[in-house]
């Protein structure tokens, strides 16, 4: 039986099928409308300039753009994901997906093989700021591959990322698509396998994962996407280990 001290907005079925599966949504963070001003500032704000991250604009951009923040910490997102990892919440890495038109094909991988977190705990939330569809290669996710550590191995040329789940380890006839409205998302772990095709389409499609973990886990800096000065939000409850470095919403 779940008892509600916080305010946590899962049902005990819905927080069953994440078990289950390894994803939930999609759900709305907000209207589609209010997306449209969001994205407006994004791409003159955010896409157009250097972030703290002096090799990847779109990653951490939460720490200098108040926009990306608000994102970050929506509590429509926030709320759900203390169905899944309880009431105390440290938002430690977000990153855009700006993927256009001829973007190259992501392919099937489980998150945590590329991250510095131990324990390895974390929900992440895909925002859509782009409507997201098969045509301009909207997530796919595997239902249930999160219960097992895949191997993953070397990716051949062309894909975006450097290693990929060996395709012998899983069957993916069972992918589900995750079609978007801007300003929807779906949550998944971080061991569900994912991945995008290529972007065939003349769309682009840009939207946002917001990595989500508890404070009892450790951001390791060293051998990480992250880098040097790297805050994380305590986006919601407390945290009483004091192993990360936390910054509020940055000003305008
Ligand atoms: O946006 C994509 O196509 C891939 C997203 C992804 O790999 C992630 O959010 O972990």
């Amino acid at each position: 039986m779940l008892t509600r001290k916080h305010n946590i907005t899962l049902s005990r079925a819905e927080v069953d099928f994440f078990f289950e599966n390894g994803y939930l949504g999609p759900y709305a963070a907000m209207p589609s409308a209010e997306m449209g001003e969001i994205r407006r500032r994004i791409e003159t704000d955010v896409l157009t300039s250097d972030g703290p991250n002096p090799r990847s604009r779109g990653q951490s951009r939460h720490m200098d753009q108040p926009v990306v923040y608000d994102l970050a910490t929506n509590p429509a997102i926030i709320d759900r994901i203390a169905g899944i990892l309880g009431p105390d919440l440290v938002v430690w890495a977000t990153n855009f997906w700006n993927k256009a038109p001829g973007g190259a094909e992501i392919p099937w991988h489980q998150d945590i093989n590329f991250w510095p977190l131990e324990p390895p705990v974390n929900t992440s939330a895909w925002i859509a700021i782009d409507r997201a569809t098969v045509e301009n290669s909207c997530v796919q996710i595997i239902p249930g591959s999160h219960r097992q550590s895949l191997p993953h191995t070397r990716s051949p040329e062309g894909v975006a990322f450097g290693k990929m789940a060996n395709p012998d380890s899983f069957d993916a006839s069972g992918a589900v698509n995750m079609e978007l409205q801007p300003g929807e998302f779906f949550i998944f772990s971080e061991r569900t396998l994912h991945r995008s095709s290529k972007n065939t389409s003349d769309k682009r499609r840009l939207g946002m994962s917001i990595r989500v973990t508890v404070p009892i886990a450790r951001i390791s800096q060293e051998d990480s996407p992250l880098h040097a000065g790297h805050t994380a939000i305590l986006a919601k409850g407390k945290d009483v280990m004091g192993f990360n470095r936390y910054a509020g919403r940055p000003s305008n």
